[in-house]
């Protein structure tokens, strides 16, 4: 674990969103341009608020990259937040003369209250910058990364939005989600129908200075059998998942496969049953020489209510993730609260927000597991060069039972 790894900074309306990302092999084609698709889908989905009409999100590769090829050392990216123009007194770097008033009521729901209690502050500025989930942009940027080297396995990654507020969408299997469909709704919704009534039920919100929240679930296809491990706990491929998932702002559940609903079946009803099919894996057309990379797995599963793992290995189906997203916690009509200054009752602070994130949700969703699956595949074929990556696993694959 760890082969991978990320770290970011900046806070919503300071001057940017910074990423360094460590472990990628050399030899990767890599080009702005593709980060900067994932950056503008994460931008999209109804219920945004006035902060997207501002941001127009691009990410500039700072270090890592030459020639439209990653070098194996860091790559570090930048993206700038327009808005900082509008905000250069309350996230000034340097002390300055001017008294800016503070932030001093508590957002039920959001770091607020636990962060300046924590950091030992007066002001929640500091805490409601970095909470933000405008953070997120530089998650989605890294992702893309991550996405890039899978592109080269054959793993795609995709999301769409199962509900909105009160409306769900129990779909039979995954195979009948229409992606096209998805990427073209405003709310990420294969239902044309529901997608309408999520709508509604944003517009609905937004009137009464409410908020929304949702399930979100994200598709991996193409995952190779073996990644992740049972052997130690923080190898499980599920509990990474579930980590990486959980820690995206506003996520409060996460499940893999049929979860929750497992609880409540018989173990005969439960599991995938394995079934004899000969299915060929492929790795050609990579430079691997001509016929190489080839594998035929004799089995798959007849059912994926595991979602892709068991045992916290990946068992070549689908890996399929759902996350609850709670109603985003700045609302137009603010909750009760208190001012922290005189201890009195008052009602939370608001400021602009969004109504509705889980479209948005998805987007970012998909980052985290690419991420994830990105640092399982590197730890299971290791190499510093693609072409030595993909070299182990045509190796692995024709060595799979
Ligand atoms: C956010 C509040 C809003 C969102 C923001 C997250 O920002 P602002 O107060 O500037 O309008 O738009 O999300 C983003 C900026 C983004 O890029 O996703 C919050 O309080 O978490």
């Amino acid at each position: 674990m760890g082969q991978f790894r990320f770290l970011t900074g900046g806070e919503s309306h300071g001057k940017g969103l910074i990423a360094i990302v460590e472990g990628m092999v050399a030899a990767l084609p890599l080009e702005e341009e593709y980060i900067n698709q994932e950056l503008k889908r994460r931008q999209q989905g109804y219920g945004r608020g006035p902060r997207m009409k501002i941001e127009e999100d691009k990410a500039e590769i700072m270090a890592g990259v030459r020639y439209g090829l990653t070098i194996g050392s860091p790559i570090a990216l930048f993206i700038t937040n327009r808005d900082w123009q509008n905000w250069q007194e309350q996230l000034s770097v340097s002390p300055i003369e001017k008294e800016v008033e503070p932030v001093t009521c508590p957002r039920p729901g959001h770091a607020d209250l636990a962060g300046v209690s924590k950091y030992g502050l007066k002001d929640i500025r500091p805490i409601m910058e970095r909470a933000s989930a405008r953070e997120t942009a530089a998650r989605v940027a890294v992702g893309a990364i991550a996405r890039r080297f899978l592109e080269e396995f054959d793993i795609v990654i995709r999301s769409h939005t199962v509900a909105i507020g009160p409306h769900r969408w129990e779909r039979p299997k995954a195979s009948s989600v229409n992606w096209g469909q998805v990427e073209a709704s405003p709310v990420r919704c294969g239902h044309a129908e529901l997608g309408k009534a999520m709508m509604a039920a944003i517009d609905e919100a937004k009137a009464s200075g409410d908020t929304l929240g949702g399930i979100f679930e994200v598709i991996a296809t193409g995952v190779p059998i073996g990644l992740g491990s049972h052997v130690s706990w923080d190898r499980r491929l599920d509990g990474r998942i579930a980590r990486a998932i959980m820690s995206i702002n506003a996520v409060k559940g996460v499940e893999i496969g049929a979860g929750f609903a497992l609880a409540g079946l018989k173990g005969s009803q439960a599991h995938d049953v394995i079934k004899p099919l000969t299915r060929t894996l492929s790795l050609e057309g990579r430079g691997l020489g001509e016929g190489e990379g080839k594998q035929s797995l004799r089995w798959r599963h007849a059912t994926n209510r595991a979602g892709g793992i068991e045992g916290g290995i990946s068992n070549s189906e689908d890996i399929i993730v759902k996350a609850a997203v709670k109603p985003i916690a700045t609302l137009a009509s603010p909750l009760p609260s208190i001012d922290l200054r005189s201890g009195e009752k008052t009602k939370a602070h608001y400021e602009r927000s969004d109504i509705c994130v889980v479209p948005a949700g998805g987007v970012i969703g998909e980052a985290m597991l690419a991420i994830v699956l990105a640092d399982a595949c590197l730890e299971k074929l290791g190499g510093d060069n693609l072409k030595e990556t993909l070299a182990n696993y045509r190796n692995y694959l024709s060595n799979i039972s």
